[in-house]
């Protein structure tokens, strides 16, 4: 749900365009103001106590929400004030038949909105964007790709970075000399008991040097 349907023409494109149109989950980009009983199709104004900015009134949101949800939707605002969106979340999120995400603009949304609808806030990292609609494609396509036959044979979920609390090793394809550079000889032995050896060597090394605070997760 978003003032700014447009902004999601991204999700139209490629893997997440591709599972929508074989079925294997449904989106459905509502926009808000199509919810405004204001005669000009109003959906904000200013804020009681002060301060600048506008805030989404709560009439189309209520209306909105009411108009989709069912006794098996959970509904999501994204807001910097969330808890951190994480690999680990998603696959929790996955787990739902309905999800609604509220995507604020502005200063954000009427707090009665939270209070009455909102099962979870998600923060998609420490900054201030100019709303939730990007926040909100993140989760789309985090979740999405979850999904099972999402994602093919030739770009699983199985050994993405954070799947097994490591990052993701150094990855190639052909050729195997190209301007000089060399693949590394053990990726080409066909041996696969070294191979998986010296993946989860790369993993271990690249994790400690970068994300050291994912190996002490681990532990
Ligand atoms: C939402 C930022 C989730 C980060 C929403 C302005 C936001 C956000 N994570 N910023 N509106």
């Amino acid at each position: 749900m978003t003032l700014f349907p447009d902004s999601f023409a991204p999700l139209r494109e490629s893997i997440i365009a591709r599972a929508v149109d074989s079925g294997k989950f449904s989106l459905n980009i509502i926009n808000i103001r199509d919810f405004s009983a204001d005669k000009h199709k109003k959906c904000d104004d200013t804020i009681f106590g002060g301060g600048d900015g506008l805030l989404m009134m709560p009439q189309p949101l209520f209306d909105c929400i009411e108009s989709v949800k069912t006794e098996n939707s959970h509904i999501i605002y994204l807001s910097p004030k969330g808890e951190t969106f994480t690999q680990s979340k998603a696959k929790t999120l996955v787990e739902y038949e309905h999800l609604i995400l509220i995507c604020g603009h502005y200063e954000g949304i009427d707090q009665r909105v939270i209070d009455t609808f909102v099962d979870e806030e998600i923060s998609i990292g420490d900054y201030v964007l100019t709303g939730g609609e990007l926040p909100a494609m993140v989760v789309v396509d985090t979740v999405a790709r979850l999904i099972p036959k999402v994602l093919h044979g030739e770009n699983s979920a199985k050994d993405d970075s954070f799947e097994n609390g490591l990052l993701e090793y150094p990855q190639y394809t052909r050729p195997a000399d190209f301007r000089g550079l060399k693949v590394p000889e053990v990726l080409l032995s066909g041996n696969h008991q070294e191979i998986a050896k010296w993946r989860k060597a790369q993993s271990e090394r690249i994790t400690k040097e970068r994300r050291p605070d994912l190996i002490d997760k681990n532990n």
